[in-house]
């Protein structure tokens, strides 16, 4: 699982594609001009347009480039671009499309060679100039392809451009997670939140603790995560240049987990006597830390990001008070009555937490990211966590689980992550963001719709820069053209509003 594909410093790659004569501008004009989404920094569009040919067409390793063929990331994408810019020559159906190509071609054998280069210091960024390149590519009415002659400078607002996935309301085949991660990298995410189990079911199927999916799956064989689903989805994300940030969330959301381990969860009291229901982790006793350490040793392994996320929300601190154990053991750590310092006494660890951590405790770790789910107050706790000094990650106006009558796409375009008071060495702490699809109501029936493209409104957000991306009115028609794409693509993405593509799919 190495990250890096390569040392280099410099990575170019050079696209050669037939330049064709102009057509008459008497003839069907198409033009396509700002037809990226999200929006890069500097985008100079002419209206001057060059033919492209799927036969003569070719991703190269530029001669000065670092990277050249064996760079596994980008040999695969340069696949993938092809097919996406391509679709109807790769798949070989549209034989009407092909032989009109041919003809263009045909027509034209004195074009000389033109040339598009795309020059980036990493494999990454690489990978988003492609996609930036595979969306200024059109067709006109015959099935020709074009594109126009175009300059992009282009880098990211924010370094961290996250999505999470909930695969314990509902299991996500595999095949679902992947297609995500496909849409992912199409609107220029980089981070996959794994929420991989919670409350009602543990589909990680863990070598240490083969129980907890053993007994808290939904089923333990259809619905889990195997070791190589788990390294598929890695793969698949590293191609893409997405990190995947599992989340364990503990000591709350934690039933599942008491299945297959037992004395890992509180029991609950009433009165006296135990009431035979479980809380959240049990905090007072060193076999709840043994274990945790040998799943989160386990955790670190199988996924080579250098975090984890280690959730520490809505904790419900109601049966630990009913347990006269955990009673005894606060007595005597002196936390009082004050169950915060009990959980704080819990979540001790570098990594991402929820916002609830940081509520609760003075004492945390300043390398910790916090992550702010809470609506109605998150320009206060930007302020308040980064004046600690901590970095922060926004989710609060991104929870798209929500739906509602309309253009809710707009609420998420509107957010604006730095617009908070605090010094500019606070605001450099916001590290970016990221969507929440919980799972509740969303399976693979309804992932896709309910994702895109309303996550593609953050991922704006989080890519372009602020001042030019502020008006929605603009960015309404790029984003149902972008809409469109993800429909060729494949990803069932629901309209925007009234309206049609060019090409409708089932
Ligand atoms: N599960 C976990 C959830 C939520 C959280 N944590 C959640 C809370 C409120 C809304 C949506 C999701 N379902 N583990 C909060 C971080 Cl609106």
């Amino acid at each position: 699982y190495k990250y890096q594909c390569t040392s280099s410093i410099l990575v170019s790659v050079l696209f050669q594609y037939s330049l064709g004569l102009n057509w008459p501008t008497f003839y069907v004009w198409v033009q396509q001009v700002d037809g990226v989404w999200p929006l890069p920094q500097q985008l100079d569009q002419s209206a001057d347009r060059n033919s492209l040919s799927p036969q003569r067409f070719s991703f190269t390793y530029g001669r000065d480039s670092a990277a050249q063929t064996g760079c596994s990331v980008l040999d695969a994408a340069f696949k993938r671009y092809f097919s996406i810019i391509f679709p109807d020559f790769t798949k070989g159906s549209a034989m009407l499309t092909t032989l009109y190509s041919c003809f263009v071609v045909a027509d034209n054998l004195s074009v000389s060679e033109g040339q598009a280069v795309l020059r980036s210091v990493t494999v990454w960024g690489a990978l988003r100039g492609l996609e930036s390149f595979s969306q200024l590519v059109y067709q006109d009415d015959y099935g020709s392809y074009f594109i126009n002659k175009t300059e992009i400078v282009d880098f990211p607002r924010f370094a961290f451009r996250g999505l999470l996935l909930d695969t314990s309301r509902h299991y996500l085949p595999l095949h679902a997670i992947l297609k995500t991660l496909d849409a992912m990298a199409y609107s220029k995410f980089n981070v996959f939140h794994w929420h991989i189990v919670d409350d009602p079911s543990f589909p990680y199927q863990s070598r240490t603790f083969p129980d907890l999916s053993n007994k808290g799956a939904f089923h333990p064989f259809t619905h889990v995560y195997t070791q190589s689903d788990v390294m598929r989805v890695i793969e698949h994300a590293r191609m893409r240049g997405i990190r995947v940030i599992p989340e364990f969330d503990s000591p709350g959301h934690t039933q599942s987990w008491g299945k297959g381990q037992p004395n890992l969860l509180t029991p609950c009291y009433k009165g006296d006597v135990p009431s035979g229901s479980f809380g959240p982790v049990d905090p007072t006793v060193d076999t709840t830390y043994k274990f945790m350490e040998s799943l989160l040793k386990e955790v670190k392994f199988v996924f080579p990001d250098s975090y984890v996320h280690l959730g520490g929300d809505e904790v419900s601190f109601a049966c630990w008070q009913s347990n006269p154990n955990v009673r005894t053991f606060m007595e005597k750590m002196g936390f009082g009555k004050d169950f915060t310092k009990l959980e704080s006494f819990y979540m001790e660890r570098t990594s991402i937490v929820w916002q609830d951590v940081f509520d609760y405790h003075e004492r945390i770790p300043q390398d910790t990211v916090l992550e702010i789910w809470k609506g109605e107050t998150y320009q206060a706790e930007l302020s308040r966590m980064t004046k600690a000094g901590h970095r922060v990650l926004l989710s609060a106006p991104w929870y798209i689980n929500h739906i509602s009558y309309g253009q809710d796409w707009r609420n998420s375009y509107a957010v604006q992550p730095q617009n908070f008071s605090g010094t500019e060495e606070q605001k450099k702490l916001v590290i970016g963001g990221e969507v929440a699809m919980w799972g509740e109501y969303v399976d693979a029936t309804n992932l896709n719709p309910r994702l895109w493209p309303r996550a593609c409104a953050a991922a704006e957000r989080l890519w372009s820069d602020e001042e030019k991306t502020l008006n929605a009115d603009l960015a309404f028609p790029r984003l149902e053209k972008f809409r469109c794409e993800l429909l060729r693509r494949g990803i069932q993405a629901e309209p925007l509003f009234v309206g049609h593509c060019k090409h409708e799919y089932d």
